[in-house]
């Protein structure tokens, strides 16, 4: 028989005072419920003064953002859980750490980031954060390299891609990301004025084609135990620190997805710029986002590359020549997962406030026009992409 049930807010005080392993247990005394994510119940522990002292998560049977019209498996909180605490492993200065979790209740509880800020909202505002980007870079490092099987022994790794198999939330980027935007679809969204630009993309065989390819590798690729959904909104920033949170949609699969994932996010905000921020703050917010997403790569390749040549257990893959063939078939992934990510959050089911919070209608049509074209031309050209510099080069191109 299933334990599971929808806590209520003293539920989930009590629930931390038992199990969050706080000094002054007693001392919690409210909760306040502050999920904005699709998908859970997110709730703030509070002590006597209001300040949060831990985080309660616990997955709804359904999405939330939708209703129970449309299941999910609660189950998702466990792999959410067990990845952050795998992630938290290989780089406990950029996971979020979690204090408990019970896989009957899908709950967890979580530290409190009150501390930090959200990336995107901060993006949203023009706010730079210099080392997000190489902190973000160092996180995936660490994690995809440890989990992959340049460090993994291979028996143990077959094990974690079977523990960690997460066929439900896969489905649903299968769905969204890979499949919905590029047919006619209920679940998409997108303002009628792109309608063209819709129609478009979703008669455009080549470009099918190479998505296809994009999911193919989506679906089959076991190389890393990913994070599954790294967007601006699953980070926490403060100056010179940087936490991930919210790994639901881990699995393993490509490295180059959460690289592509990442900065996909962060070229939404390139593109919204111009109708967030005035002229010039908006000129100079786009010229960071571009040192981010060249930082992030940086970072990423080189810290990937000194772990596989210090830390490789398989002596084949350690060799350099294959690491380097490696790194070039991630960053290939990685700008075609790029891509994806630009035209799926601009016509699919699930959209970024990069765009949709733009006020002024024909600027946010143009903006969201310059993410479907940006996006096309990375999963075209990523093969003849050579470098950081030349992706930042052909991104200035494109307008
Ligand atoms: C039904 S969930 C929709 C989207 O929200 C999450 O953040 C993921 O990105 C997913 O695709
Ligand atoms: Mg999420």
């Amino acid at each position: 028989m299933s334990v599971y049930r929808t806590l209520t807010a003293a539920e989930a005080v009590d629930y931390a005072r038992q199990h969050a392993g706080l000094a002054q247990p007693d001392a919690l005394v409210a909760a306040e419920e502050v999920g904005d994510g699709n998908l859970n119940l997110v709730f703030k522990i509070l002590d006597g003064q209001g300040i949060s002292r831990a985080i309660v998560k616990q997955a709804l049977p359904y999405v939330r953002c939708v209703g129970e019209s449309w299941p999910l498996t609660p189950d998702r909180a466990r792999i959410e859980a067990e990845i952050l605490l795998v992630h938290g492993e290989f780089c406990p200065r950029h996971t979020v750490k979690i204090l408990h979790h019970d896989a009957g209740l899908a709950v967890m509880i979580q530290e409190d980031l009150s501390d930090h800020l959200i990336w995107r909202r901060e993006l949203l505002k023009g706010a730079f954060y210099p080392q997000a980007a190489r902190q973000l870079g160092e996180y995936l490092a660490q994690t995809l390299f440890h989990t992959s099987d340049f460090y993994q022994p291979p028996q143990r790794k077959k094990a974690e891609v079977s523990r960690f198999t997460n066929p439900e939330m896969c489905q649903i980027t299968e769905d969204l990301v890979f499949t919905d935007p590029y047919i006619e679809h209920e679940r998409n969204a997108s303002d009628p004025s792109l309608a063209a630009d819709v129609a478009a993309i979703q008669a455009d065989r080549a470009l099918k084609a190479a998505v296809a390819a994009l999911k193919h590798r989506f679906l089959s690729q076991a190389q890393a135990l990913l994070h599954g959904d790294i967007h601006s909104g699953s980070i926490f920033v403060a100056q010179g620190r940087l936490k991930v949170i919210d790994a639901e949609f881990g699995y393993y699969g490509p490295v180059g997805f959460d690289i592509g994932t990442a900065m996909g996010n962060l070229l939404l905000n390139y593109c919204g710029l111009p109708g967030l921020l005035a002229l010039r703050e908006a000129a100079a917010a786009r010229e960071q986002r571009l040192q981010d997403v060249r930082e992030l790569w940086l970072a990423f390749a080189g810290g990937f590359q000194a772990l596989a040549a210090e830390k490789s257990r398989d002596i084949m893959l350690a060799e350099p020549d294959y690491v380097r063939r490696f790194l070039r078939e991630v960053w290939i992934d990685a700008l075609g997962y790029c891509g994806t990510e630009l035209i799926r959050r601009t016509i699919g089911f699930a959209h970024v406030a990069d765009l949709d919070s733009i006020t002024d209608e024909s600027m946010r049509h143009e903006c969201q026009r310059h993410a479907l074209n940006l996006g096309k031309m990375l999963i075209f050209a990523a093969a003849h992409i050579s470098d950081a510099d030349a992706l930042v080069a052909r991104i200035r191109q494109n307008g």
